[in-house]
């Protein structure tokens, strides 16, 4: 099994010792409100439908959230977020997302990050991101996505950059903004949704109405 192989060796990666160490580290020291809990503290695989039309591409595992969890955007608030509007779209069998065996199935829809580990201060640097890379290639690889939907700027950037290197794109580079949409050959598009993180959420830049049109155009451009 392809997918299972590939989440292996994301798991077991061990490329960059500052971020393996970060994981570590807050997998010892956690949460207060965690403290009974046993943290993943490694890389985060893949999530996710094998046969997905639709990849999220986010940014990195939450120091609480994924680090804990070992889920993609599993036990955070970005989670809840991103799963309530999977939910309503149809791409996830429930509303909410807490612990890695909590019955949640993705249809259609794999989540992945552009670094799979949780990196001080939300992070990572470019070299780690660069270290990261063959795993976004492998994703693109395995997955037949029709639609990649950039949860951020810099997954919206690194998605360019995996499509560009495969001819998938070519000539200026598109800007980055929510609701952006962007061709790429054989029918292939790239979507761009802010972040759900608090920073974007508690300030108001991005509302729940906001992000649901994101989930309700990706379906329509993979109904079309
Ligand atoms: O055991 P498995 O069917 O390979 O699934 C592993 C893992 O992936 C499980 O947490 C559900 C999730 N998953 C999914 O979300 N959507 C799928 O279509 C298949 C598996």
């Amino acid at each position: 099994d392809p997918w299972e192989q590939l989440n292996t060796q994301i798991t077991n990666c061990r490329r960059c010792p500052r971020l393996i160490a970060h994981c570590e580290h807050i997998a010892t020291v956690k949460r207060k409100a965690f403290r009974d809990s046993q943290y993943w503290g490694q890389p985060v695989p893949n999530f996710g439908d094998p046969q997905a039309r639709l990849l999220l591409v986010g940014l990195a595992p939450a120091a609480h959230g994924a680090n804990r969890t070992g889920r993609m955007f599993t036990g955070d608030r970005s989670g809840d977020w991103l799963y309530r509007a999977l939910h309503r779209a149809g791409f996830a069998n429930q509303l909410t997302a807490t612990t890695a065996d909590d019955g949640l199935i993705l249809k259609d829809c794999a989540i992945t990050a552009v670094c799979h580990c949780a990196p001080p201060q939300n992070k990572p640097t470019t070299d780690e991101i660069a270290n990261c890379r063959d795993w976004l290639t492998e994703t693109f690889e395995q997955l037949p996505v029709r639609l990649f939907l950039a949860l951020g700027q810099i997954g919206f950037k690194a998605i360019l950059k995996e499509a560009r290197s495969r001819g998938w794109h070519a000539g200026k580079l598109p800007k980055f903004g929510h609701g952006a949409q962007v061709e790429l050959t054989d029918g292939r598009v790239l979507l761009a949704s802010y972040h759900p993180s608090q920073q974007n959420t508690f300030t108001g830049r991005l509302t729940e109405e906001m992000f649901d049109d994101i989930f309700t155009t990706a379906r329509g451009i993979l109904q079309a």
